[in-house]
């Protein structure tokens, strides 16, 4: 196994020499997942993860990342995906991608790169599979390795040719590979894979899904070897893969995956998808939270995943790619400026460090204040509304996403994010938008917003979620804690009656423009 590694270290042991990790369970002070510091793991890994959006939580307020759509070809079918959309994988179905040719691939990252020169990381993630187009994913990857060596390469693929290419992804420093693995039993993977083409042949049933989950484990074990830091991508499948992910979650971890990004499944019927036609659903918002707690303790979770198109351009959950068509590159004058961006990083970097260190100063300033009548395990999530640098600094009408936390005694965990529609249209609330922010964020007894309009105020609060405006520009896990702190106060006192909240609903799709 040595001679694989060529002067790499293998991930697996490289944590292993150095002690490890802490994985803190439910604590949320520090694990070695994608909210993980530099303090939680070895300066090597740190340094590969630490202004990748995905592979980082922090990261992902402070830099962005593009995807190139060279890859429309696929080697097998999933039943949540149809071919003439995006890769559900790594892509919002419903969408369709300009294809690109390697040059246009490398034109566009460039010219990206010297407009945003926060974009940190460039994925290759479908439409179809990285990998099941070998050649053009390589040439773009040997060219973006030669013209702008400071971006790191990330791809994303099903695993079933991996095993026959981790040569070449390590030739061009392809430092990040996502494989999206949906099951570790072929009898649950025929459920979710019709066929796969496989050496020149069609495979269907259990045998398609058996060659399928043997290649994703060794293509897995290939890349730990090598010192690549491998996410896996997991499809939350209601009664056919749920419980079956916590088994999903050990065996990578057992295979040294870095992180588990498990995704709710996206079947809505107008995407003509196999799931979407045979009425499959996908996962409540608490559904989701269950399997993903379910799985603490195992390989660490990624939570922040927005499930990008594959020709997402901006900070996730944003959406740029519109400003970079092949039309408008064209008329473009892209100069690419390392030193520039290197100066605009390391200020970036200033502010994410501002960030990590208001984190670790509030979660150490939060005590364990024990009030008579208020449950010392009590945790409750509060939906905060950022356009962000980690801050509570958006109005509520401007939000087309909440983020999520876990909040408890010491304890401030980001679990996850919700799409809304926007609920402020030209300068004017939309009443009618309000009900699906609502069940967005159901399960919320807070909201914290640096703005809210009266009457956004008063259904929130008929609704049992708080509007919260007090910590406007605050860090969000300060401001969360000091939220906390008041309620529980609030509680003892008699003010308020604690009350469980219900479920909410996953919604796809929601408006993601700017607010005009
Ligand atoms: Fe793209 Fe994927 Fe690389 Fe990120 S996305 S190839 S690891 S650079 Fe990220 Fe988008 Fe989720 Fe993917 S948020 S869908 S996990
Ligand atoms: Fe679609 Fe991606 Fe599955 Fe291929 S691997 S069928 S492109 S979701």
């Amino acid at each position: 196994m040595s001679g694989l590694k060529k002067g790499r270290q293998a991930v697996s042991e490289v944590i292993e020499l150095e002690g490890g990790c802490s994985t803190s369970g439910g604590s949320g002070k520090s694990s070695c997942g994608s909210s993980a510091g530099p303090e939680d793991m070895p300066p090597e890994i740190w340094e590969k993860i630490k202004n990748h959006p995905c592979y980082s939580e922090e990261a992902h307020h402070h830099f962005a990342r593009m995807h190139v759509a060279v890859a429309p070809a696929c080697n097998i079918q999933c039943n949540y995906c149809n071919r003439k959309y995006d890769c559900s994988n790594e892509s919002r179905p419903g969408v369709v991608s300009q294809k690109l040719t390697p040059d246009q691939a490398v034109k566009k990252v460039l010219a990206v790169a010297s407009e945003i020169p926060q974009m940190t990381v460039l994925g290759i993630a479908g439409p179809g599979d990285s990998l099941a187009n070998p050649k053009k994913t390589f040439d773009t990857m040997r060219q973006l390795a030669e013209t702008a060596p400071d971006i790191k390469l990330c791809i994303s693929t099903n695993g079933l040719a991996l095993p026959d290419l981790v040569d070449e992804i390590c030739k061009y420093n392809i430092d990040h590979v996502t494989i999206t693995i949906n099951m570790v039993d072929p009898a649950v993977g025929e459920k979710i894979y019709p066929w796969i083409f496989y050496n020149h042949k069609r495979y269907t049933g259990y045998e398609a899904a058996k060659i399928l989950h043997e290649r994703q484990m060794l293509g897995l074990e290939m890349l730990t070897a090598r010192g690549v830091l491998t996410k896996i991508n997991s499809v939350l499948i209601p009664g056919i893969n749920d419980e079956h992910l916590i088994e999903v979650n050990r065996e990578v971890k057992k295979r040294g995956a870095f992180l588990h990004n498990i995704m709710p499944l996206i079947s809505e019927p107008e995407h003509g998808t196999v799931f979407g036609l045979t009425g499959q659903r996908g996962p409540t918002a608490q559904e989701l939270k269950a399997v993903q707690d379910a799985c603490m303790g195992g390989a660490n979770l990624m939570r922040h995943c927005r499930q990008c198109r594959a020709d997402a351009v901006g900070l996730l959950g944003e959406d740029r790619s519109e400003e970079f068509t092949l039309d408008k590159i064209e008329a473009m004058d892209i100069h690419y400026d390392l030193d520039k961006r290197r100066a605009y990083q390391e200020k970036v970097e200033q502010e994410r460090q501002a960030q990590h260190q208001a984190k670790v100063d509030a979660l150490s300033a939060a005590f364990d204040e024990q009030l008579a009548g208020v449950d010392a395990d009590m945790k409750v999530l509060v939906a905060v509304a950022t356009e962000g640098h980690g801050k509570v600094n958006q109005h509520f009408g401007h939000a087309t996403e909440f983020q999520i936390y876990e909040v408890g005694q010491g304890q401030a965990l980001f679990v996850g994010h919700r799409r809304v529609d926007l609920y402020c249209q030209g300068g004017y609330g939309e009443d009618e938008q309000l009900p699906s922010i609502v069940n967005a964020i159901n399960d919320c007894h807070a909201v914290l917003v640096s703005k809210i309009g009266a009457c956004p105020r008063d259904e929130l609060k008929a609704a049992g979620i708080e509007p919260v405006d007090e910590y406007a520009h605050e860090f969000i896990e300060k401001a969360a804690l000091n939220w906390f702190a008041d309620y529980r106060q609030r509680i003892a006192s008699g003010q308020v009656v604690h009350v469980p909240r219900g479920d909410a609903r996953i919604r796809q799709g929601a408006y993601t423009a700017e607010a005009a």
